[in-house]
């Protein structure tokens, strides 16, 4: 299951909507194939394993291990539990149950039904971290939420005249970036729009930049630099140009109108970047899963805007030369 988790990771960027799976099949205490889901669209991580199988290995004496529920749903692709069963597999161990109400135990039903052998909740905490952000898509309806802030040593993220004040260090701005490839949108106020300017793309780390979102709702900030996908949240316009596309929203609107229109576009993950009323507006809805954030370790301000306060357990914290990192989350964070 350990190796199953490995071979998921490696679909990282590319298979949202769609869960990180990977598969290997066993024949006496040896893996003979493996596979992993590797782009969204594509086939499923079973199929994939079953494919690389070398010939003349029976499959009535095989396992195989997988971190998710095997599929019962014809979708882009045959269902999995179909085709474990076709192919008669002596056995099947799996990780998480599949959330999605397309699913939702039925495959383990039907491998169960046709007689094969089905063992569940292997390494399941780990299996369940893994894929946290497409098991929050579908449980809660809204995407997973991470909250980043950078701060001084003595809690303020920025000066009171808000000024740019550059916070934290390099290693800690590479490990930001590494982390706005993780998600599938990263979202900021009218304020840091203005104040600020930000790419928020990922240029210091490789993979893919998100969708960018900015809460403005009186059109206040100038259109962000860069020619990245972004969504304009206001109540004032709709309008398509380009990658820049202004959603024209409710009077008031409040922070679960914009989770329902990220959920109804299928983004599994968000990141708030700020400025501190946005990470505020979040965390007073309670819409977060995950805080993190870059602590300086010298940079002292004594007065300013005040990060919010964190009423989650620290789980973990790394240090960088200049920063400590803090994360702060409901449960393991990690799946390694
Ligand atoms: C599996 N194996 O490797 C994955 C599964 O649109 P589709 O047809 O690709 O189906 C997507 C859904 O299938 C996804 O939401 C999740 O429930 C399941 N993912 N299932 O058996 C896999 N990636
Ligand atoms: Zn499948």
């Amino acid at each position: 299951m350990r190796r199953c988790i490995e071979l998921a990771q490696q679909g990282q960027g590319s298979v949202s909507p769609n869960p990180m799976v990977g598969a290997v099949v066993v024949y006496h205490h040896q893996i003979v194939a493996e596979g992993w889901h590797q782009v969204f669209g594509g086939p499923h991580a079973e199929p994939n394993a079953l494919a690389l199988l070398p010939s003349g290995v029976p499959l009535h004496d095989c396992t195989l291990y997988v971190n998710l529920e095997p599929c019962s749903h014809v979708g882009k692709t045959p269902p999995c539990s179909r085709l474990l069963i076709d192919k008669n597999i002596g056995k099947v161990v799996i990780g998480s149950t599949d959330p999605n109400p397309k699913v939702n135990g039925r495959g383990i039903a039907m491998l169960r039904e046709a007689g094969i052998s089905v063992e569940t909740g292997i390494l399941k905490d780990q299996c369940d971290a893994l894929n946290k952000r497409f098991f929050t898509y579908q449980n809660l309806k809204r995407p997973y939420i991470v909250l980043k802030w950078a701060c001084s040593n003595d809690g303020f993220m920025a000066p009171a005249n808000r000024e740019r004040v550059q916070i934290s260090g390099e290693e800690a701005r590479v490990m930001l970036h590494r982390w706005r490839a993780e998600e599938d949108a990263i979202l900021i106020g009218a304020t840091t729009a203005i104040m600020d300017k930000p790419l928020l793309d990922t240029r210091l780390a490789p993979g893919k930049n998100p969708l960018r979102v900015v809460l403005d709702p009186n059109l206040r900030a100038p259109q962000l630099p860069g020619d990245f996908q972004t969504l304009i949240m206001n109540t004032r316009l709709g309008k398509n140009e380009g990658n820049f596309e202004w959603i024209k929203m409710r009077q008031d609107f409040a922070v679960a109108d914009v989770l329902e229109i990220l959920y109804n576009r299928q983004l599994l993950s968000l990141m708030v970047e700020g400025g501190a009323e946005t990470l505020h507006r979040f965390l007073a809805g309670g819409f977060v899963d995950e805080i993190r954030v870059i602590r300086s370790k010298k940079l002292r301000m004594q007065t300013g805007v005040e990060g919010p306060k964190i009423s989650m357990p620290l789980i973990k914290s790394e240090e960088t030369n200049d920063d400590t990192i803090e994360y702060y989350g409901k449960e393991i964070v990690t799946c390694g």
